[in-house]
């Protein structure tokens, strides 16, 4: 039986071989894609934010850990995407112009998608014109936008002004997060909706899509 501890362990070391499989062994095990997800993956992930931030590890520790990561989510994918559902919506995402961190991003479309969402994923260091030009030439009704630094945090609202300025508003509507980005910076830059973490994420899309 893997545990999730070993699985958060060996993100923080950075051990894609052995993420992948002891992620495998869970899933064998029955252990929840959810559970392994929020309390293996993630929750090594947050170790190796706070280690970075204290500086007792460096850049190329972070990547390694992030390379784990990917090794885990690439195994649980197939359960979080249901094949063959109807679409509920079309849906333009992507991390911000400037913002490498692709993560987060990536986990909230992989959920958006097992929703049922038609999802077009613009990748990381997205500018603000590629968010609105995408939505309307596929005629998305909603773009989803992630910034991990502050300072890329403002260009969300750019994304917004363009949204109004192609006179988008209320056709077009926006949602937001990352780890900086909170209800009230969501609330301040105008945009419709702030998702906490990926489940809140697609909550927040579905009363978006009933509202429009
Ligand atoms: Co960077 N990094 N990083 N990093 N990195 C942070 C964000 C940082 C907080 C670390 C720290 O100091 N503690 C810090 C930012 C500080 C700040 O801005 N105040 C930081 C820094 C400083 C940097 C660099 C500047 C470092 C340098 O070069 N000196 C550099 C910037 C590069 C750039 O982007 N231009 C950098 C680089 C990197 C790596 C490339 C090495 C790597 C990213 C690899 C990748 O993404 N492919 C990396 C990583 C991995 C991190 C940490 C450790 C982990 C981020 C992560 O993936 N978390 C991070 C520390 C931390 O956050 N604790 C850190 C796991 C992920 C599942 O969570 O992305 O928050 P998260 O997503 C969540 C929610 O936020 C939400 O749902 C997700 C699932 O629950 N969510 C949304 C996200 N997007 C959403 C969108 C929505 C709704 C919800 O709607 C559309």
């Amino acid at each position: 039986m893997a545990g999730l501890a070993e699985i958060s362990e060996a993100v923080i070391r950075g051990d894609d071989e052995q993420v992948d499989r002891l992620t495998k062994q869970a899933i064998a095990d029955e252990i929840s894609a959810k559970n392994i997800l929020d309390d293996g993956l993630i929750a090594g992930m947050g170790t190796v934010g706070e280690r970075f931030k204290a500086h007792e590890i460096f850049l190329p520790d972070v990547l390694m850990a992030a390379k784990a990561m990917y090794a885990g989510m690439d195994n649980l994918r197939p359960l979080l995407i249901k094949e063959g559902v109807p679409s509920l919506g079309k849906i333009v995402i992507g991390t911000v112009q400037g913002d490498l961190h692709d993560i987060g991003k990536n986990l909230v479309a992989i959920m958006l998608k097992g929703a049922g969402f038609d999802v077009i994923d613009l990748g990381n260091d997205v500018a603000p014109e590629s968010f609105v030009e995408t939505a309307k030439e596929h005629g998305a009704s909603i773009i989803g936008m992630s910034a991990l630094l502050t300072t890329t945090m403002p260009v969300m609202k750019s994304v917004v002004e363009c949204v109004e300025k192609e006179g988008l508003a209320g056709k077009v509507r926006t949602i937001v997060g990352g780890a900086p980005v909170s209800k009230d910076f969501a609330a301040q830059i105008g945009a419709d909706a702030y998702g906490f973490d990926a489940a809140n994420a697609v909550d927040r899309v579905k009363c978006l899509i009933s509202e429009n």
